[in-house]
């Protein structure tokens, strides 16, 4: 670890304060009251953050002293102390301690016990895989209390609460059945959120090489950051609660868009679909069957040979024709893209990047970097590249054009069928050249942005661009998936941590493959995961099992289940669109694990199986195989049963039935609830006609919010708002905002009592 050395001086100039140590020249900048960066230049002067774009600071005043040995940077929110051996505390305006750096020895609590190496030899030798915990350049070890319950780190495997895993980010494509031993996923979102009983606060951790978290697995004294390339750059991140720190890291690294209203919707998709024939069967067997769907996706095999940016002339000789009459009934279409360009030189995007110099090259002899992947042998964008990303773009008018209206990137960790790219690849960083160890976290990222920049420009529409990896900050580009999930009931409970960590780690717009996509899934496992992911923000059923798994495959009475819990989530649509509004603004999450609602409660510290949709909606889906009742927690206040509108109290545990066809649902008094009327497809009927509202209980108030659903004029102010009030029984609705030229015409009012 380095050795930073004791302070010497110190200085501040503008939002700035340099610490000079003995052996380097540290940095704490104040971003906002509630925001300090941490710094030190191991690598550069310069923070290169991929996350943040634009100066964040916010104009806020902070003073400078020195008092104990430290230098004291204080907002008016904040202040953080900062020590020899570039220790920092943090401590909000009163002086009430919230995080401190560990001070002790950096060893295992259990150290006596550790292997010996002939040990570790034997235990390899027979299998096993010893994890050794390794030692960083950089190491940031911050103290346990006790009472620290720690969440967010985007999709890792495991409970929601994090405490007790150690984890490493670096992006890694791996479609063995995820479980908790998972140290690496196909995401880097190297932020979370500490909660104490008495304060909250989160840290994010911008340095975007392979880094390894430790929550306190090691030693029960202090979690811990390590990583050995790059800088010293972490962000404080204060806020009275959990919301408020969610709020202050979206600032920082931004936050989504509005999606298309479409993309709430139903998509269907398998990796196996290859004919028109093929597309036109799912399309027509979920019409006959009555379940609602908006979308099919088109995964590799629609391309010629799995070269990007091409239509395989066997199956889809006219894609414009075919998507045309698929959107006639009703289906839009989400068509997969990979990085990996096919080496081929008959094969214009290959030549014209090869031409250009727009793929990333092998460090030894400066030709073009080459590894295998669907089209076999491929080269890969340099995507860091301004201009790489701009030709990427502008490729995409091929899809767009045929009629696709989303696009799904895939393999984009970078994966790699032939062992992993060597760190030194040269890659671009703007204009900077660097290599594949500080990309690779980034390469996601990267094409999101090209993607969205150029589907963008191309339609004018909000951009649906699905993807695998990223890293923080994607949320402005992209939403995501958790990748290959297997069809194991673990994998079911999973998910809800998964999408409630991606939500609190600024990435609320995700989604879990329905049903699993790895391995035969059974009619009771999917009928339990659309149960709990018809609320989920995206909701897609994807595989590529040998046995099929729509919602058909396995008949009665699964089939009219399936539909059921499809049509709710249609009907409450307007409501999801809602709490997606409020995320764009806020960058509070659309599905809350019940912790960011009630962090004062105790018991929700460590729910995994219950979450919030939104301030109104609890669900407590079944997750477990042959279950048929479930303990169901309510926090405070009064809930109302969905299914029985039987009144509950909450604050208390109790058990709830819960056959196949039931997933439990709790609605808040006082909710007003947005619905739509039934359809089959979003726009199928004019959903601008009629206000649905669904009122529970004598008080309460809400805000509807209404645009176009497409594009980016809600930016400008065309939009609707209608503030709805329910006082004692009686149900207002006063428009609040005008700019929408279609505003309602009339308003239908379900009153539950
Ligand atoms: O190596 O495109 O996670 O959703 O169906 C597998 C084929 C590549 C992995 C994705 C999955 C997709 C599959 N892809």
């Amino acid at each position: 670890m380095f050795d930073y050395g004791k302070i010497k001086s110190y200085k501040a100039v503008g939002n700035e304060v340099s610490i000079e140590f003995e052996n380097i020249v540290g940095k704490i900048t104040v971003v906002t009251e509630d925001i300090i960066n941490v710094f030190a230049p191991h690598e550069s002067e310069d923070h290169r953050s991929k996350a943040i774009e634009g100066d964040k600071y916010n104009g806020a005043r902070f003073e400078v002293a020195e008092s104990d040995g430290a230098v004291c940077i204080k907002t008016d929110k904040l202040e953080a102390k900062v020590y020899d051996g570039y220790k920092v505390d943090f401590y909000d305006r009163d002086g009430k301690m919230l995080c401190r750096d560990y001070r002790g020895k950096a060893e295992n609590s259990a150290s006596k016990n550790t292997l010996d190496a002939a040990q570790i030899a034997a235990r390899e030798a027979e299998g096993h895989k010893i994890d050794i915990r390794k030692k960083y350049k950089i190491e940031v070890f911050k103290q346990i209390d006790g009472d620290e319950c720690f969440y967010g780190l985007g999709e890792k495997t495991g409970y929601l609460n994090k405490r007790g895993y150690d984890y490493e980010m670096w992006n890694t494509d791996n479609a063995s059945p995820h479980v908790e031993t998972f140290r690496r996923l196909y995401k880097s979102l190297p932020f979370f959120i500490t909660l104490k009983n008495d304060c909250v606060f989160g840290l994010f951790f911008d340095n975007t090489y392979l880094s390894s978290f430790d929550m306190a697995t090691a030693n029960a004294d202090y979690y811990r950051y390590g990583v050995n390339d790059g800088n010293l750059d972490y962000y404080f991140i204060g806020g009275e609660n959990m919301p408020k720190i969610v709020e202050n890291y979206t600032y920082l690294t931004g936050r989504m868009n509005l999606p298309q209203l479409w993309t709430l919707g139903y998509h269907q998709s398998r990796w196996g679909y290859i004919t028109e024939d093929d597309f036109r069967e799912v399309a027509d067997g979920m019409r006959k069957n009555d379940i609602p769907c908006d979308v099919l996706h088109y995964d590799i095999d629609y391309m010629d040979g799995f070269r990007v940016f091409t239509f395989d002339p066997k199956h889809h000789p006219d894609p414009a024709a075919f998507l045309a009459e698929m959107k006639q009934k009703g289906f839009r279409a989400v068509t997969i893209v990979d990085p990996g360009v096919k080496v081929d030189t008959n094969y214009s995007v290959y030549n014209e990047g090869l031409e250009k110099g727009y793929f990333a090259k092998d460090a030894f002899s400066g030709n073009v970097y080459i590894n295998k992947v669907w089209p076999g042998k491929s080269a890969y964008p340099d995507f860091g590249n301004p201009e790489v990303r701009k030709w990427w773009g502008e490729n995409h008018k091929v899809l767009l054009d045929a009629g696709a209206d989303g696009i799904w990137n895939d393999m984009n960790e970078p994966a790699s069928f032939e062992g992993e790219l060597p760190a030194d690849v040269i890659f671009t960083d703007e204009g900077r050249v660097t290599n594949h160890a500080e990309m690779h976290n980034v390469y996601g990222h990267e094409m999101c942005r090209a993607t969205y920049e150029g589907v963008k420009k191309l339609t004018g529409k909000r951009p649906f661009v699905l993807t695998r990896a990223c890293y923080s900050g994607t949320q402005k580009y992209a939403l995501v998936w958790t990748g290959d999930n297997t069809s194991i009931w673990y994998n079911l409970q999973m998910a809800i941590e998964q999408l409630c960590n991606l939500g609190l780690s600024g990435m609320a717009f995700a989604a879990t493959d329905i049903g699993g996509f790895c391995g035969n899934t059974t009619p009771e496992l999917l009928t339990r995961w659309i149960q709990m992911a018809c609320f989920s923000p995206m909701c897609r059923n994807h595989c590529c099992s040998e046995l099929r798994q729509e919602p058909w495959v396995f008949g009665e009475p699964y089939l009219s289940i399936y539909r059921k819990f499809v049509k709710l989530r249609y009907k409450f649509i307007p409501y999801l669109y809602n709490t997606f509004r409020t995320c764009t603004q806020t960058g509070m999450p659309v599905m809350r694990p019940l912790v960011l609602m009630y962090e004062k409660d105790e018991n929700v510290k460590q729910i995994n199986d219950e979450f919030m949709i939104g301030d109104s909606i609890l669900v407590a889906p079944v997750v477990g195989q042959g279950q048929t009742r479930r303990m169901i927690y309510l926090p405070e206040g009064e809930w109302y049963d969905y299914i029985t509108g039987e009144k509950v109290s909450g604050n208390k545990w109790f058990i709830r039935e819960a056959p196949i066809d039931v997933c439990p649902m709790y609605i808040r008094s006082g909710a007003i609830l947005p619905t739509f009327a039934p359809q089959s497809y979003i726009g199928e009927i004019d959903n601008d006609e009629t206000l649905y509202l669904e009122v529970y209980g004598e008080n309460g108030k809400y805000i509807h919010y209404q645009d176009n659903g497409t594009d980016f004029a809600y930016l400008d102010g065309a939009y609707n708002e209608y503030e709805i009030v329910n006082c004692n029984g009686e149900v207002s609705v006063k428009q609040t905002h005008t700019g929408y030229e279609k505003p309602y015409k009339n308003t239908k009012i379900t009153y539950i009592k």
